[in-house]
């Protein structure tokens, strides 16, 4: 199986996390798409993705899976326990649920805050930007911290008493804020014990140990 991903992403850096915690990163084969001359959004790379954006699974038989949360899906159900995306039916609608709030309200904001109101990927690739939808995305991104911060006040974990597939959702929203010098408000305090918490897990530790790893090979 491929990854098409680009090394220090924070979208790719779900998918890794997620293959670091199934254990199955050394199974896997990195395609680098460089975000940074526009690959992604060439026709090449278009027709393995018709959005343009990273990551995409490739499966041994063609099959092609993008979306973090799909490709998340799909390793979880590969290799049980399902310690990802929950066992019980209500489970999994409430990691679904705040899988896809971590999206909407924190990390996909971040995302247009970058693309928008910075200069983001470069005038290559950043063909349209509208600074003032960017700079509303980053007041969004704020108030989406300050909400998984209450969550954290009241459950150990995004989805509730167990790490799940929302967690990397929200490491990613981390991933990116760190990125983009966006800081957590420090009164933010259970969500920086919770993030804490997450660099700490090995999963995590071996994502950042790959990041940096091809870092110093890009450099050399
Ligand atoms: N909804 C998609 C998903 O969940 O996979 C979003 C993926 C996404 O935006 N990926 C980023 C991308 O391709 C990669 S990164 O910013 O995290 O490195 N961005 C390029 C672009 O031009 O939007």
């Amino acid at each position: 199986m491929k990854i098409y991903d680009w090394y220090n992403g924070p979208y790719p850096a779900r998918v890794r996390i997620a293959l670091a915690e199934k254990g199955m990163l050394s199974k896997t084969e990195f395609v680098p798409v460089n975000l940074l001359t526009g690959e992604h959004k060439k026709n090449e790379f278009l027709a393995i993705n018709y959005s343009g954006t990273l990551p995409v699974l490739k499966l041994d038989d063609g099959t092609l899976i993008a979306e973090c949360t799909a490709i998340t899906q799909y390793l979880d159900a590969l290799a049980p326990p399902f310690s990802l995306t929950g066992t019980t039916p209500a489970d999994k609608g409430i990691i679904h649920m705040m899988t896809k709030r971590a999206e909407i309200e924190f990390l996909d904001a971040v995302s247009v805050y970058f693309h928008h109101a910075t200069p983001g990927l470069g005038p290559e690739v950043e063909l349209y930007q509208n600074p003032e939808w960017g700079n509303r995305m980053r007041d969004k991104a704020v108030r989406g911290m300050h909400y998984f911060d209450r969550v954290l006040q009241m459950q150990p974990y995004v989805a509730g008493d167990t790490f799940s597939m929302a967690d990397i959702a929200v490491i990613g929203g981390m991933i990116f804020s760190t990125l983009v010098k966006l800081p957590l408000p420090s009164e933010c305090a259970a969500l920086r014990e919770w993030y804490n918490r997450m660099q700490a897990r090995q999963s995590v530790q071996q994502w950042k140990s790959m990041v940096d790893e091809e870092r110093l090979q890009r450099k050399a």
